[in-house]
């Protein structure tokens, strides 16, 4: 069996600035952290720092008064930080800055009475916190998932509406969703640039090169991570038989029989040792040494909030 690894995979800028907050905050305030959400949706990940002491929460009513709160990578609403800032909390923000960005357009798109669609997938803390950006009662944001959502909107005015989306979507499906919404109207007004972003898009763009060359994939990431279950859907319509897994543990033997060609991609908040791990078991069960298969080079950095930005973690 060969093993071929997919590039890019695994972290984006986002997340490694999201775990770097946590690690520093650790460090700097040597007091109990809370962060609202998992930092990132990666078992593993949150694991290693529940492990150092770090409490994970779902509610801001869960954290004491005058606590230090992280939010988590996929953002928040307005009413999310109202809330903290009534309990005294200091908060260190670590909403990924191209959620933000999305943030931005749709609370002024509420200032501006400006009708809003946002394409994502309900329930999800990303689109929760984009929801709660849109703060008119006199208009409206309207979730839609799929093409035939599209039917059931009722929306004002066709001239002042416009349309946002999830950071984390398949490409594939979103184009078909956006054309659609441009077909029923046609003067809705889109993001400047297109908001599923770019470690999205780079991670897609080589599951899709790597279906040509394999029999079977492995996606290394969390059944909760979005972007990660894009990538084993991906595989999947492209009539490969994909697996998505937290780690080597998940393997089952009885999926590699035949498997000549095996690719391994993770998602963007899988850490590279569970990839190393996966590798090591794979070769156990006699493969060849793995090869990386080239790709887009990404070279994104997230600048750190102010207050810990200074504060020197291991390694650093
Ligand atoms: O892909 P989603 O939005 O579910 O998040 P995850 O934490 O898996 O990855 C990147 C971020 C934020
Ligand atoms: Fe940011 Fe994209 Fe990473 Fe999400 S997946 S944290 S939007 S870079």
């Amino acid at each position: 069996m060969n093993i071929i690894l997919s590039n890019p995979r695994g972290f984006c800028a986002g997340v490694k600035r999201a775990i770097l907050i946590v690690e520093k905050a650790l460090k700097f305030y040597k007091k109990k952290i809370y962060v609202l959400h998992e930092i990132v949706h990666n078992e593993y990940v949150i694991d290693q720092l529940r492990r150092r002491g770090v409490v994970f929460v779902e509610k801001i009513s869960q954290i004491p008064d005058n606590s230090i709160v992280i939010f988590s990578a996929h953002g928040v609403s307005k009413k999310t930080i109202k809330k903290a800032k009534k309990k005294k909390l200091i908060i260190l923000d670590a909403t990924c800055p191209l959620v933000k960005k999305v943030h931005i357009e749709v609370s002024k798109s509420s200032q501006k009475n400006i009708e809003t669609i946002l394409i994502g997938h309900k329930g999800h803390p990303e689109v929760e916190g984009i929801l709660g950006q849109y703060t008119n009662k006199n208009s409206k944001i309207h979730l839609i998932e799929s093409i035939e959502d599209i039917n059931d909107l009722s929306i004002k005015n066709d001239r002042k509406l416009n349309f946002f989306t999830q950071t984390t979507l398949s490409i594939r499906n979103t184009t078909k969703i956006i054309a659609s919404l441009r077909n029923k109207f046609p003067q809705i007004s889109s993001p400047p640039k297109e908001d599923i972003c770019y470690a999205t898009t780079n991670r897609q763009i080589a599951v899709n090169q790597l279906s040509n060359k394999v029999n079977m994939i492995l996606v290394i990431g969390s059944k909760n991570s979005s972007n990660s279950n894009r990538l084993a859907e991906l595989g999947r319509e492209n009539g490969i038989f994909t697996k998505l897994i937290n780690s080597f543990v998940d393997i089952k033997t009885k999926w590699l029989r035949n498997v000549n060609y095996i690719g391994i991609t993770a998602g963007a908040s899988a850490p590279e040792i569970l990839v190393k791990e996966v590798v090591e078991y794979l070769k156990k069960l006699g493969a060849h040494e793995s090869i990386e298969m080239l790709g887009i080079q990404e070279k994104t950095v997230f600048q750190l909030p102010k207050k810990i930005s200074n504060t020197k973690i291991f390694l650093e």
